[in-house]
């Protein structure tokens, strides 16, 4: 009897297991997407551009569909204000991306993240992309820009 209690118990450990198993694997998974700094002195005038405050704590979330065959996309989160700390949060069909800081971009205090990101295959992972803009530590309410093209 206590020789099948131990088994149930091995069984019932394994199953825990499965959760951080499952995790490391998709952590794996970021090696298929290179992000480097994106260029802060690029215009994004002709980009479809969004504007959002946030507060302390506050997540804003946005989305946009990553076409098959799109080889980069680049990210500018925007506020202006490097006393105040946001950060981005990218979800893709491959797993889960960041925190990525104000510093992430190599430009570490000028309120701005720009980066791009490419698939290293030659083209991103196609479908639905999550970006999240969390309130990391926000004096009052900020306003800022964000766009993904
Ligand atoms: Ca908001
Ligand atoms: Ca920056």
């Amino acid at each position: 009897m206590s020789v099948y209690r131990n088994a149930l118990l091995i069984l019932i450990g394994a199953a825990l297991l499965l959760a951080p198993v499952v995790s490391a694997q998709q952590v794996d998974l970021n090696q298929t997407i290179i992000v480097v700094p994106g260029d802060s002195s690029k215009s994004m005038v002709f980009a479809p551009l969004v504007y959002d405050t946030i507060t302390q704590g506050e997540t804003d979330y946005f989305s946009k569909y990553v076409a098959s065959g799109t080889s980069q996309l680049t990210l500018d989160l925007n506020w202006g204000t490097p006393s105040n700390s946001l950060t981005l949060w990218v979800n893709t069909p491959v797993g889960l991306y960041g925190p990525y800081y104000d510093s992430s971009d190599g430009i570490p205090s000028n309120g701005r993240i720009a980066l791009v990101m490419s698939g290293s295959g030659g083209s991103l992972p196609a479908g639905t992309w999550e970006f999240r803009v969390y309130g990391d530590q926000v004096s009052g309410v900020e306003d800022y820009t964000f766009v993904a093209y």
